[in-house]
């Protein structure tokens, strides 16, 4: 509650200040601040609630601020004298020292914020500071303001958090020589498909062969009657469950067989892709393309109980080519340019900048 009157040159004004939270009445200072002339601004002591304070008013003064604090708490109030107004641009400033502190949480994770930049700008004006934080973010800064009006801070954190979020790792057989402790590639000449790592390990040179899509191919050559099969094996290292899609990717070609001896002439193209079903303990057939040259077979798998058959808890996951079978007499080529898998999760933790903003209203005295 307020009320003022005029004696004189002199404005007595007289209110009540009470706790916004308890209704208490306050022990504590009361500042009068003329906005137009801070200089005659006055200050007196008051308890019990009631405070009484006068000043001496000029003319030009139009605008009154009122700051209550008891050395804990800070309240404060503006009140207009007369209806026209000198631009308040003509005032003078008075450097202010102000501190804030804080503490900051990532509002999704619930995490704290520990170590970040904290910046307060003075809205209305061209005043920032920005400084560096670890643990609670503080910040002392130093505005020129005009004394009874009041301003807005705008107290910008931002910190570096980890939250999960999808990551996608790529196993292809970049940078691979053999023997690799997590992949690794056989060939094999068979007319029945055969199981895992029974055939012969590729070269170091096969797997740069095999590393990039750059039309240089592993090739393997098959016996007669015989299909040619290529097998690659990566481990993965996400866990299982947290995988959210499996990409499997294929570019080579395969050939039935060589040589005008061979009964079929001219040759009989064919390339056919399987992944291992753990569950089941089978190829699973999966693609295939007839193309005389580099064809890619993609597939993708986002159902988990899909992506359980093709990877075990172990991680093993197994992909699979063979030709056509070889007529007698014959032989088969199978090619691959480049051969990945690519394992989407959500596994893994990844940095996030988190960004918070703060509005608070600061009487400058
Ligand atoms: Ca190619
Ligand atoms: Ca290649």
């Amino acid at each position: 509650m307020m009320s003022g009157y005029l004696v004189k040159a002199s404005v007595v004004t007289q209110g009540t200040a009470l706790y916004y939270h308890t209704g208490q009445r306050v022990d504590g200072d009361v500042t009068v601040i003329p906005v137009e002339n801070p200089a005659n601004k006055t200050k007196t002591t008051f308890t019990d609630g009631a405070w009484s304070i006068d000043f001496n008013k000029t003319n030009d003064v139009q605008y009154l601020t009122f700051i209550i604090d008891d050395n804990e708490k800070i309240g404060y109030t503006q009140i207009k004298l007369a209806t026209e107004n000198p631009s308040m641009s003509r005032l003078n400033c008075t450097t202010q020292n102000i501190s804030l502190s804080g503490y900051s949480v990532d509002i999704n994770s619930g995490d704290p914020i520990t170590s970040g930049d904290v910046k307060v700008s003075v809205l209305d004006t061209d005043y920032a500071n920005t400084t560096s934080f670890s643990g609670i973010w503080d910040i002392d800064f130093h505005p020129c303001l005009i004394p009874g009006k009041i301003y807005t801070l705008q107290i910008l954190v931002s910190g570096l958090t980890y939250g999960y979020g999808e990551q996608t790792t790529i196993y292809d057989f970049s940078g691979i020589t053999k023997p690799s402790s997590t992949h690794k590639a056989t060939e094999e000449s068979s007319s029945t498909d055969p199981g895992l790592d029974e055939g012969t390990e590729a070269l170091t040179s096969d797997y740069q062969d095999i590393d990039a899509s750059d039309n240089n191919r592993w090739d393997y050559v098959s016996g007669t009657y015989e299909r040619a099969y290529q097998q690659f094996r990566f481990i993965i290292s996400e866990d299982i469950d947290s995988i959210v899609e499996l990409k499997i990717l294929h570019e080579g070609s395969a050939l039935g067989y060589v040589g005008t001896e061979c009964v079929d002439y001219p040759p009989d193209y064919g390339i056919y892709l399987y992944l291992w079903n753990f569950s089941g303990s089978y190829w699973k057939f999966e693609g295939l393309h007839f193309s005389d040259d580099d064809q890619t077979i993609t597939r993708t798998y986002t159902n988990p109980d899909e992506i359980n058959d093709f990877i075990n808890q172990t991680g093993y996951l197994y992909i699979q080519v063979k030709s056509v079978t070889a007529d007698a007499g014959c032989t088969c080529h199978i090619y691959t340019d480049f051969v990945k898998a690519e394992v989407t999760s959500t596994s893994n933790l990844v940095p996030e900048y988190k960004r918070g903003e703060i509005l608070q209203k600061y009487p400058a005295r």
